[in-house]
Order: C-alpha cells, then structure tokens, then sequence
C-alpha cells in the first residue's frame, strides 16, 4: 500500500491544493447548521426579517464559495489521481520489460494485463475520491460532533455516544471487504484469461467446434464475478440500514431530550435544530465513508497486486550495469556441466550439459520433443539463469558480462514467431532500427524471403497485421530468420527455425547462411538438416546423448542410430 502511494508524492501540490478546497468547502458546511440556529433564534421566533436576510444571504454567500471550492478541488484531485495512475502504470510496464523470465513466470499474461489496467484505475478512482470526499467525511463526523459539543454538550452526548460504536462496525465492514474485493480482483483475472484465450485461439475454437463450451466457460468465470461482487455489494448494503436506525435513534433522543431542556429553558429551539441537523449530516457523512470503505477496500486489494510486480527487483538491468561490455565476440560458446530447472519444479530440465563449440562452426540441436532444446537455448541469452555449471562465451562466464551487450551479438530465432504490428521492413529492422535497405534486403534474401515480400503490393512496406496475419508460418518464420540474421550476430540460435522450410529452400537457406560465418545452434528434428552440420549435439530427457559428427555418432549412439534408422527407413 505504501510503495503505490508513493508514487502519489510527485503531486503532493496537486494534492495539497485540492485537499486545502476540500476543508474550504467543509468548514461552509459546518458552519451552515449554526447559521441555521441564528435565523431560527434571533430571526424568526423574533420575528426581525432583517436578520433573516443578512444570515440568509451570508448562507447563500458562503454555499457559493463552497460550490466553487468543490469544482476546483474535483480539478486537482482528479489531476492527482490520473497523473498517479500513469505514473503506475509506466513504472509497472517498465519492471515487467526488467524483470528475468523466471520471476515473472508465476504471473499469468492476463494477470499482468489486469493490474496494468484495471487494478490501476481503482487506485486512480481512490485517490480522486479520497481527495474529493474521503478525508472529508471523518473530518466532517468530527467537526459535527465538536459543533453540537460547543452547542450544546448535553443534547451532543447522545451523538458522541453513537460514533464510536458506528466506526468499529464500518472498520469491521472494511476487513471484511478487502478480503471480498480480492477475491473480485483475482475473479477479473479469470475472467480475462479466458477472454484472451479465446481470441488468440479464436480459429482452434471455431474448427474444433467448442464455440457453445467455450461461450460456457465464459458465463461460468463471468457468472462468478457477478456473484463475488453481489457479496461484495450485499455486505455494503448491509451498513445503510445499521447506520440508519443508530443514528435515528441518537436522533430521537436529541428530540425527546431537547423538549425538555426547552421547557426548563436550559436549551433554545435553534440549538435543538442545529444539533439535529449536525447529526443528519454526521449520518450521511458516515454513509460516504462507507462507500468510501468499498472504493478503498477494492484499492487495497489492488494495491496489494501492483506492489507484487512492482516490488519485482529490476535485477537484469541493475546487474548489467558494474559488468564490463564484452569485446567483439569470435563466437565460441562452452557450457560446463550446466543444470537447469524451472521456477518451482523439482526435476532438472537440463542435467549436467557440457560442450563445446568453436567460433564459426554449426550444431545442430537434436531430441525428442521435451528433452529441453528450447530451454537450453534460453539459457545462452541469459533468459534464465542456470542454476549450477558456467556458460561461457569466448571463455569468459556470461554471468561477468553486460548482458544487454552479449545479447546484441547475439541472433535469435524462437520456436514460436511473433512478429510486431506494422510494415514487414519494420520487423526486419526491429532489432536494428536504423539499418540501410540494403542490408535489409540482404538479410532477407539470405533467409530466402527478398522474392516473396517483393512479390508483395507493398513490397517491404506491407503491412502485417496485429500478429502478422496475412503471411504464412512459413514466411512469418523466414521473416523472423531475417530479424536475427540484420544484427549480424556472432552466435545465431535458430530455435526448430527451418521446419516449414521445404528441403531445397532450406539447403539454399544453409548454403547462404555461411556469408555470416557466424557461429550456429540450430534445433531441428530433421536429420537431413542435422546431417549438414558440422556437429549434431544429441538431447535425451535433458542429458547429452552423444555430441560429434553424424559418422561419429552413428558408430557410438543405439538412439542416433534408431533416429537415424525411423527418418531414413521411412524415406527408403
Ligand atoms: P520441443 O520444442 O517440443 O521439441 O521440446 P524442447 O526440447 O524444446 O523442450 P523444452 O526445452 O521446451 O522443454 C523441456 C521441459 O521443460 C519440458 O518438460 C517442459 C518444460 N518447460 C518448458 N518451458 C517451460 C516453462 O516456461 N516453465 C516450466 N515450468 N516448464 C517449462
Ligand atoms: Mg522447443
């Protein structure tokens, strides 16, 4: 709670202004009832008009100065809360881009989205209401029972009597309602999972003809926060009604009490109308507050949830600043018995991996799906951290480097292609901004896509669309290829790059590939590519199988020769 309302800080101005209009517009309102009591007392029952239009006009004055106190505290406060909420939300985006894979990991995609959004717009809502009329309500209970004290302190017993019992039970509604509201908030996560699942999956869907099971699964999360927020509101409505009968019956007494004290002339009538209208204004203070406890119940929740991303420690960065840049890299890579296991999982994904490969040279990566091909390339960038063993680049651990500058050498294809909204030479240049078209197209040609994107209306300048819709996986992968290929890096991984590829464009591909002479790690399940090698490194369930030429493990491996036996068998 603290860390998110700190970030109010920088409009503490913003804040103080609205917060000084806000006491301007409630001491008018406290004063009111006691201009109420003069126009009874010395006014009416005197019957002198006079006073009846100097205090009415005084009243009419000041409701006046209160009316534009409010609009100008509604101005600072809502300043305050939205250049918060954007302030938040910047800070949130920016430690998610920081934070390693493996501390994000427990947080789902639509989890994230949500506290970026909706969690950032109940604390906006929070803080323009707090500035508005959170603080003024207590004040206001305050202030109204202090003005019946000074009024009358007998008749006001009756009323300091009943605040305090009112404000254990609204405090009492408060923890309950942080409980319920997480509860909503994490409901507004499944409810958002859902509905990115379905439109990302929009074409599974259709072909698989789930529409009615997934329309069903959507009223089922859906149904859920309209129950979790009907118990929200349920317990809410609960303290109208309690608030009510409490005060209308401190009320009553004032009434019954005050007629005797105006017998016994110890008390006048202004006084009795005064203090009765402190207490209705106490009472609906007090029903602001509780509507305030559920806009700032849900608040908490929220705030609770920004804090879990923002507390994230932006360790990747951070680190990468007391670390040396490398030089030019040749491009040799070694890991030493490099384990490796998710967040939270107990088997290694990667046992004890050692291997070497020289600058220049193609290995091609080979396993079963499973083995852990792509997470032993994640580990290269530096994605995630091994947690035993080194990996070096040019014999220097990659944990002693600036890893933003190893990573710039470095190309790399993932299994699953995005591609960014807008023109195709813009995706190719993604890395490398500023790039001359040349070396664009150089690039693309050599990932065998230059005739293709030419063939195109636009050429290089055609849109793709929000995931690249209009382009094939095949294209969208050599796209991709040319991505990393543009950096010119000295280590390109090429994560199952080449499957759509057919074999003639793929030999093409590999022949054009070697103008880079960049050291290449290429996964593949294709024999016939992992034989154009130079090495074949074989994965079994995370450990290496064997690593050497295709000869050299033809002769030494039972599983290379069973691969090798199935691929060719089938092919004849
Ligand atoms: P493929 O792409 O199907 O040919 O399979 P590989 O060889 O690329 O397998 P890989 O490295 O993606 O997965 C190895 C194991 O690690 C597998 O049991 C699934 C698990 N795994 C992969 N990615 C993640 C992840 O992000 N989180 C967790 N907890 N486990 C993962
Ligand atoms: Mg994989």
């Amino acid at each position: 709670m603290r860390t998110v309302f700190s970030y109010l800080l920088p409009y503490k101005w913003a804040a103080g202004i609205a917060f000084i209009f806000m006491l301007l517009e409630l001491t008018v309102e406290l004063i009111q009832p006691l201009l109420l009591a003069r126009i009874i007392d010395d006014g009416i029952l005197q019957e002198d008009l006079t006073t009846v239009v100097v205090w009415g006009s005084i009243m009419i004055g000041l409701s006046l100065l209160a009316f534009i106190a409010g609009i100008l505290n509604s101005f600072y406060a809502g300043h305050a809360g939205q250049s918060t909420g954007f302030d938040l939300r910047n800070a949130m985006f920016k430690n998610i881009q920081r934070s390693s894979l493996d501390k994000l990991q427990p947080f789902a995609t639509s989890s994230l989205m949500t506290r970026l959004t909706n969690d950032i717009t109940q604390i906006q809502n929070t803080i323009f209401m707090g500035l508005r009329i959170m603080a003024r309500a207590p004040l206001l209970v305050l202030g109204g029972a202090i003005m019946a004290f000074i009024i009358n302190a007998r008749l006001a017993f009756f009323l300091i009597i009943t605040i305090p019992i009112l404000i254990l039970f609204l405090l009492w509604i408060l923890k309950k309602g942080v409980h319920i509201f997480s509860l909503v908030q994490s409901q507004v996560d499944r409810v958002n999972h859902v509905v990115r699942e379905n439109l990302t999956g929009i074409r599974l869907v259709r072909v698989f003809v789930r529409r009615l099971h997934e329309i069903e699964r959507f009223f089922a999360e859906s149904d859920a926060l309209r129950h979790r927020m009907v118990q929200a509101f349920r317990l809410m409505e609960l303290t109208m009604p309690i608030l009510l009968l409490l005060m209308n019956g401190s009320i009553l007494l004032v009434l019954w009490f005050g007629s005797f004290q105006i017998e016994n002339e110890t008390a006048q009538v202004g006084d009795v109308v005064a203090i009765v209208n402190y207490a209705t204004r106490i009472t609906s203070a007090l029903g602001v507050f509780a509507m305030i406890i559920m806009v700032f119940s849900r608040a908490r929740a929220s705030a609770l949830r920004i804090e879990e991303v923002l507390l994230e420690p932006d360790d990747e960065l951070s680190e990468s600043v007391n670390h040396p840049a490398p030089p030019t890299l040749k491009g040799e890579l070694t890991f030493e018995s490099v384990s490796f296991s998710y967040e939270g999982q107990k088997t290694d994904v990667l046992k004890e991996i050692s291997f070497t490969v020289k600058p220049g040279e193609t290995v091609a990566v080979l396993g079963e799906t499973g083995s852990g091909k792509t997470s032993l390339f994640q580990l290269i960038p530096k994605l995630y951290e091994a947690d035993k063993g080194e990996i070096k680049i040019d014999n220097t651990s990659i944990k002693e480097w600036n890893i933003q500058m190893v990573r710039k050498q470095l190309g790399y294809v993932p299994q699953s292609i995005r591609l960014f909204s807008g023109t195709i030479r813009e995706n190719i240049s993604w890395g490398v901004p500023d790039a001359p078209i040349e070396d664009v197209h150089f690039a693309a040609k050599v990932a065998q896509i230059h005739e293709t994107i030419e063939k195109l209306p636009d050429g290089y300048d055609t849109k793709v669309g929000q995931q690249g819709v209009n382009l094939s996986g095949g294209q969208k992968q050599r796209i991709s290829i040319a991505r990393a290929l543009l950096r010119e890096p000295k280590i390109l991984l090429l994560d199952d790059s080449t499957s759509a590829l057919d074999t003639k464009t793929e030999e093409r591909f590999l022949k054009a590939l070697e103008q880079y002479s960049c050291t290449t790690l290429i996964i593949t399940q294709k024999l016939s590519t992992a034989r154009k090698a130079d090495k074949i490194l074989l994965l079994e369930y995370g450990q290496i199988e064997g690593y050497g030429s295709h000869e050299h493990l033809m002769e030494k491996s039972t599983f290379y020769r069973k691969i090798y036996h199935s691929q060719y068998g089938k092919e004849g």
